[in-house]
């Protein structure tokens, strides 16, 4: 394997994230659970304040910086590198400064676009997300009639935004590309998007992906009533995923239970020594 990919642990500081949301509201909370992941052997922490589940609404911008600021000046100081995961600039341009030196964005700069301006005066690394909408209604969104269907869509609307994104000023080896497992898709995209990675690949960017605990797992999990798999019993599915991942050369694995994901990469990285240690966050 020419490297493992690096483990991004979430910390959602949000009351409605459909997997932790509350659980880690109070800053205190949150720079525990930060702490904890660390152990587990995250590389980096992403740290968000606005929850993106289908239908959420957004949080004002001041509610979001209280949730994410303190905890990313109190997480970056102790020495973790820290994302923040916003789509806003005034957020993102708090979170660098105070110690963040990743955006993550899940609408790829098109939700406020000044976000690119930001990134690009800062020299942070961008994670650009495939996005077509707002959560509130981005089931609406979900269709992919094109010849190519989701996996041609997802590479050539992402190839849109890296040309926004390097006309912005952001160098081109600070951007990383995310095909946004559940954003404005349906089970069936996100299969086919794990399945054939490589076009998305072949636009040369590292590619980071986030599978961990989203409805599409808890779907093929379902029980014989069809009750979706809670979202704390599909981190077996998660692993094998990692592993999938790993495989294909993905840059990145964005994850709730980093323990268990480092834990497969372990197993990994002894059957198959890495022989490049570029990963690096
Ligand atoms: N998913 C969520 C939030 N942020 N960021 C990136 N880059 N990729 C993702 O897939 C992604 C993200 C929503 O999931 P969560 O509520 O479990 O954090």
């Amino acid at each position: 394997m020419a490297s493992l990919p690096v483990l991004m642990g979430v910390v959602n500081v949000t009351p409605d994230s459909f997997s932790d949301g509350g659980l880690w509201l109070s800053p205190g909370a949150a720079i525990d659970h930060g702490r904890e992941l660390l152990a587990d052997g995250a590389d980096i922490l992403d740290i968000g304040g606005e929850s993106t589940r289908p239908g959420a609404t957004r949080p004002l911008v001041e509610e979001e910086l209280g949730r994410v600021v303190p905890v990313i000046a109190e997480l970056a100081s102790g020495g973790a590198v820290v994302s923040v995961d916003t789509m806003r600039s005034e957020v993102a341009a708090a979170a660098l400064a105070a110690g963040a030196t990743i955006v993550n964005d899940v609408s790829g700069g098109l939700a406020d676009p000044r976000i690119l301006d930001v990134v690009a005066d800062a020299g942070a690394r961008y994670v650009a997300m495939h996005w077509r909408a707002h959560a509130d209604h981005m089931r609406d969104f979900a269709v992919y009639a094109g010849p190519g269907g989701v996996v041609t869509a997802v590479r050539d609307e992402l190839a849109a935004r890296v040309e926004a994104i390097l006309a912005a000023g952001v160098a081109p080896d600070r951007i990383v590309l995310d095909p946004g497992l559940g954003f404005a898709k349906r089970a069936e995209h996100n299969w086919q998007l794990l399945r054939d990675l490589g076009p998305l690949m072949s636009l040369g960017h590292p590619v980071l992906v986030g599978a961990s605990r989203k409805s599409f797992l808890g779907r093929l999990l379902a029980d014989g009533r069809g009750t979706q798999r809670p979202v704390d019993q599909r981190e077996h599915a998660n692993t094998a995923l990692t592993v999938h991942l790993a495989r294909q050369g993905v840059w990145g694995l964005r994850v709730h239970d980093v323990r268990a994901a480092r834990d497969a990469l372990r197993v990994l990285e002894r059957l198959d020594p890495v022989t490049d240690e570029e990963g690096a966050p």
